[in-house]
């Protein structure tokens, strides 16, 4: 079977997929944004659509203050009896680790329920032949005195109804000695319970390891060739290759889904969408799984009639900002922006630096694409902005008939300026591969140009603005915002294509 890699592209790290009454759904994880926990659906684990969102409300995830980097930590999904879980950590918040509920994907989802007595990250949910619910998750601490402590791979028996661990943790086994053994899951296959985890960290070093065992308590026993799937050292096009979950094809086979990221040029050192969803088959072997090395196949390579992505928000459209895919700051879009007289329109407290930003965005998904925006400034300031958090983003400011472009990167700041005609002005962000340096070869992060009323701005190298660099877990996501009084936009518009 011939996947389109990555299969949800952009910001959508630690992906979980279950097949329920022959229907995948996936999620990803969202950090301090809002919605959180994005929800895709698809017939044939190909083509994807983003159906909802499981936590739409701000008391769901509780993420209004959280630090830059911690909230949503990766979702498992499962389904039982009818009924949808996701369970997941909400790191540094006292929220810890919730379970959400539905009978429809699409929403609404439960307000959640914490499950006391799992104190560590990446919970899985699974359930033996007698019903019994397990939480099998890493131990890592993430808050407390005992935060980064990591005693590996846990594992208790809950009362989910009661949200509530009904033993003390038990230690699993937690992969070959690589850091961070975490992402476990646990599956019932034939006569044997399988341990999936990730170890190495999220990073260069990331590995799928796995073992299997009689029971869900184990005892497990790992694969002699463990890690059965890693980049590491290698010159794959996808690296940080980690955090998986198995999940039967249509076909009848076995694939696995998992995070991977995509740097660009000669030394793969700068990945500015931040950590993807890809896929890849798994054979068996032996009664062990072995997943193929992941394989780059964007979808306009797949199919070339998608060869260019494109998204037009019309503001015209009042239902524009109801669509699942936009972002907002530790808040909810529509409480940062609404659509009123065909536009859209955001009023500024705070500016991008701020953890409160009047910011309404969506991830870039495309390691080459041109987002622009129509923008009348003309009662305050505000514009188009692309950010990976608070201390590293760049913006087109526009305030009256100046537009201002500015790159920010760990408290410092660079600016440039234009005058612009009165009245909408276009304001534009162009992002291409490396241009060539050392000769004939790529180097460094991918180029940005700013471009405001058709004019040139400034164009930056985008190393300073990529996975590596902000080291905040998310991914770049570009929109609108506004820092003081009013501005309103007719439009925001996203094209995008990956060679
Ligand atoms: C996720 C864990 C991880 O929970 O990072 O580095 C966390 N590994 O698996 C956030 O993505």
């Amino acid at each position: 079977m011939t996947f389109p890699n990555p299969l949800i592209p952009g910001f959508s790290p630690d992906p979980s997929v279950v097949l329920a009454d022959g229907v995948y759904y996936l999620v990803t994880s969202t950090f301090e944004y809002l919605p959180g926990i994005p929800v895709y659906r698809s017939t044939d684990l190909v083509t994807w659509t983003h159906i909802g969102n499981v936590a739409t409300r701000p008391e769901q995830a509780g993420v209004d203050d959280v630090t830059t980097g911690g909230g949503v930590w990766a979702p498992t999904i499962r389904y039982r009896d009818g009924v949808f879980y996701v369970i997941v950590t909400i790191a540094m918040s006292p929220r810890g680790c919730v379970v959400f509920t539905t009978t429809d994907p699409a929403g609404p989802w439960s307000d959640g329920i914490t499950i006391e007595g799992v104190d560590g990250i990446d919970p899985d949910l699974a359930w033996d032949e007698d019903g019994t619910a397990y939480v099998t998750f890493s131990g890592l601490s993430t808050s407390g005195e005992q935060m980064g402590q990591h005693p590996g791979i846990q594992q208790v028996r809950v009362d989910l109804a009661a949200g509530k661990a009904l033993e003390m943790p038990r230690s699993l086994w937690s992969g070959t000695g690589l850091k961070f053994p975490e992402a476990p899951h646990l599956y019932r296959r034939g006569d044997y319970w399988y341990l999936l985890i990730a170890e190495g960290g999220t990073e260069r070093g990331h590995s799928v390891s796995v073992a299997r065992g009689p029971a869900a308590e184990g005892p497990f026993e790992g694969h002699p060739a463990n890690p059965v799937l890693s980049a590491r050292s290698t010159s794959r096009p996808i690296q940080n290759t980690g955090h998986g979950d198995l999940v039967a094809t249509p076909a009848g086979g076995t694939a696995l889904v998992l995070l991977g990221v995509r740097p660009l040029g000669l030394t793969q050192s700068f990945s500015p969408l931040g950590r993807e969803t890809f896929i890849t088959p798994v054979s068996w072997d032996d009664g062990w799984p072995q997943p193929e090395p992941v394989r780059l196949a964007p979808r306009n390579a797949v199919d070339e009639r998608n060869a260019v992505d494109e998204e037009v928000f019309d503001f015209a459209d009042p239902s524009a900002l109801a669509d699942p895919g936009w972002l907002a700051v530790r808040t909810t879009p529509e409480s940062v922006a609404s659509v009123r007289d065909g536009r859209l329109a955001i009023t500024g407290q705070a500016g991008l630096g701020d953890p409160h930003p009047q910011f309404v965005g969506r991830r870039q998904r495309h390691l080459t694409a041109a987002v622009s925006a129509t923008v009348d400034a003309s009662s305050g300031a505000g514009g188009l902005a692309a950010r990976y958090d608070e201390e590293h983003w760049i913006c087109l400011e526009a305030r009256g008939t100046v537009v201002t472009a500015r790159a920010h990167v760990a408290g410092i700041t660079q600016s440039w300026q234009a005058t612009v005609p009165a009245g909408d002005v276009e304001l534009r962000l162009e992002m291409t591969l490396p241009s060539a340096g050392f000769g004939f070869v790529a180097m460094g992060g991918d180029r940005i140009r700013l471009l405001a009323a058709g004019t040139l701005v400034t164009e930056l190298d985008g190393r300073y603005w990529t996975s590596e660099t902000c080291a905040s877990f998310t991914g770049r996501v570009i929109g609108l915002y506004a820092s003081a009084g009013t501005v309103s936009f007719a439009d925001f518009r996203y094209r995008g294509a990956d060679a």
